[in-house]
């Protein structure tokens, strides 16, 4: 398989093959954790993959067979955020959470080894997950002064129930990706050396679906969770599919003509 680059970074890799994007965490020297360099990246990767009609789904991975994501990088944690190398502290993987959750593509997360913390928190927010044999899933914060009570706590607890996602924030215990699974956070376990085949068949297998269908479903099953944003979102694209509609142009069109527009020409369907 030929994944053809869509554009250079420093800290990821951002690739293309046959409709589907790679993001790939590129730091396996600190087992793919992440500073504010990566997350700006990775929030400029997730843009493109909006604009580009010719992508339909997204992967999201480490690089190597160690982790996945180790969350924040204990090295620029200072006071009050991550340390970039501007000098500003930052808490910007948020945005990437918002990102993932708002892109009208399904994201996948291709876990191949460790998903801590903030790294645990990705998977979480990511649309599927599929975890190889060696994955492990686990969040620290509690053990080393952090938290994350947003989409890392209230839509884990979706997955795994409330007692679930209590025991996980505050024990801080690792589970293997078998009970990763048996819990409801993973969606398929895999051997390590299929991670990535499983992972681009089910994106194949996603492309051949209605983009529009997956799109609704998508702002549907978030707009549940996710209050009036949510909703903001749903409804956005309830216009856009109106705006396709005859019955839309009508108005609009009328409008340019200075005359009354004719609606009762359209159904009023039951
Ligand atoms: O909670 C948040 C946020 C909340 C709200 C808003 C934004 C947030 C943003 C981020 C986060 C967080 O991510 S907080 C949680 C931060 N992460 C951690 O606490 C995980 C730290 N790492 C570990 O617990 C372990 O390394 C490990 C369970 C993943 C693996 O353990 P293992 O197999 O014993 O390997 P280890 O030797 O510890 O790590 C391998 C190498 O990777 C080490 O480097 P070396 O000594 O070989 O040079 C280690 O230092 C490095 N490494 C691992 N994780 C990190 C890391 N370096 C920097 N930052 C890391 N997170």
């Amino acid at each position: 398989r030929k994944w053809e680059t869509i554009k250079e970074y420093k800290d990821i890799k951002f690739e293309l093959f046959d409709g589907i994007a790679k993001i790939t965490i590129n730091r396996p020297e600190v087992y793919n954790a992440f500073r504010p360099e990566t997350n700006m990246e990775m929030i400029e990767a997730m843009d493109i993959v909006r604009e580009r009609q010719d992508i339909g789904v997204v992967l999201l991975t480490g690089e190597g067979d160690k982790a996945f994501c180790s969350g924040g990088d204990q090295n620029v944690k200072g006071v009050g955020g991550y340390v970039g190398e501007d000098g500003v502290p930052r808490l910007n993987v948020l945005d990437l959470h918002k990102r993932i959750r708002e892109l009208p593509k399904p994201v996948i997360a291709l876990v191949n080894g460790y998903a801590i913390g903030g790294g645990h928190v990705l998977h979480v927010v990511c649309d599927l997950t599929i975890a190889s044999e060696n994955a492990r899933f686990g969040q620290t914060g509690p053990k080393v002064g952090s938290f994350d009570a947003g989409f890392g706590s209230s839509y884990l607890a979706r997955h795994v129930g409330q007692k679930k996602a209590r025991e996980i924030w505050f024990l801080c215990k690792q589970y293997t990706a078998a009970e990763a699974e048996q819990m409801g956070m993973v969606n398929k376990v895999v051997p390590l050396e299929s991670l990535e085949d499983e992972g681009v068949e089910w994106g194949q297998t996603i492309m051949m679906r209605s983009p529009m269908a997956i799109r609704m479903l998508k702002r549907g099953l978030n707009a549940e969770l996710d209050g009036q944003r949510g909703l903001m979102e749903f409804a956005g694209d309830a216009t856009m599919m109106f705006y396709l509609m005859e019955e839309a142009q009508e108005g609009k069109k009328a409008f340019l003509e200075k005359r009354d527009p004719d609606f009762k020409q359209f159904p009023k369907f039951p």
